[in-house]
């Protein structure tokens, strides 16, 4: 079972490795097809589901699909341990199915998990809760499996850019990290070292609540017009600085994607108008 899983992984890190619209660390994506865009999963079965089925991949062949911070949440074992890893592996599957239009980015759960540091959700040390259930799945060989999940996610690119000016990240630094923030992690091979605090990817995917000047500064350095993003917790499944930025979250009953076309440009209040509730996905 382990070496199935650990295959399965191995793929997956080769899937993401190649993504043939893959530029170092960002996927850049040109003004042809349409791309649907997720928050946080957190292993959400149902919307996972969801959003694969209304997605189609198969039948739209100039489709993309953005997935982002997939483990910690969802089913427990019967010891309440996080069995999101299960999810993972349905995400590689998926990836190795479309290697050049399912794109998932990094995200702060995926560092902590490779740093095996602490981080919390609802209360409680999710990769603890993890790595617990993985033992009792996996027994003497979790060891092999950890180290396969680690490489897996540590193998996801960054950030995707749109060439109609739209950037899709987990987050982005927060408003006083931005002065010194090292923007070559995007174009460079990617170090262990800047998945650690206080490194940029680390403040990438940890940030919180940029201001609409910070995000204008971000924006001119990186060559875009909007931010799409996840991380930040939305009851309702989005929020929206009405200027440059939508935060959407896809892990819950509330969640939304949003599904954008690639050679359209867009104001804020047509990409708001692009937002759908999965519930109202069948
Ligand atoms: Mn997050």
């Amino acid at each position: 079972m382990a070496a199935d899983f650990i295959d399965l992984l191995e793929a997956g890190i080769k899937a993401n490795q190649a993504d043939s619209y893959r530029q170092h660390n960002l996927i850049v994506l040109p003004e042809k097809g349409d791309i649907v865009i997720t928050g946080d999963l957190h292993g959400h079965r149902r919307n996972f589901e969801r959003i694969v089925a209304y997605s189609s991949l198969e039948e739209n062949k100039g489709r993309h699909l953005l997935l982002q911070e997939i483990i910690h949440g969802g089913p427990e074992d019967e010891q309440g341990g996080c069995l999101s890893f299960d999810l993972l592996a349905d995400v590689a599957r998926l990836k190795i199915k479309f290697p050049d239009r399912v794109h998932i980015i990094l995200a702060n759960h995926d560092t902590a998990f490779i740093t095996n540091s602490e981080v919390m959700k609802n209360g409680r040390e999710m990769n603890a809760s993890m790595r617990q259930a993985m033992k009792r799945r996996f027994g003497g060989e979790i060891q092999e499996v950890e180290s396969a999940i680690e490489r897996f996610l540590f193998s996801q690119p960054l950030a995707v850019k749109c060439s109609n000016g739209i950037w899709l990240s987990h987050s982005l630094p927060s408003d006083r990290t931005i002065e010194k923030y090292d923007f070559s992690i995007f174009s460079r091979e990617l170090k262990i070292s800047d998945i650690v605090r206080p490194n940029s990817a680390y403040l990438l995917t940890w940030g919180r609540r940029q201001g609409i000047e910070s995000l204008k500064v971000l924006a001119e350095k990186l060559g875009v017009d909007f931010f799409v993003l996840g991380h930040q917790v939305q009851e309702s499944g989005w929020m929206s600085n009405d200027e440059n930025l939508i935060i959407i979250d896809s892990q819950h009953n509330h969640g939304h994607i949003l599904h954008i076309e690639l050679n359209r440009q867009y104001d804020i209040k047509t990409l708001i108008g692009s937002l759908v509730p999965i519930a109202s996905i069948g």
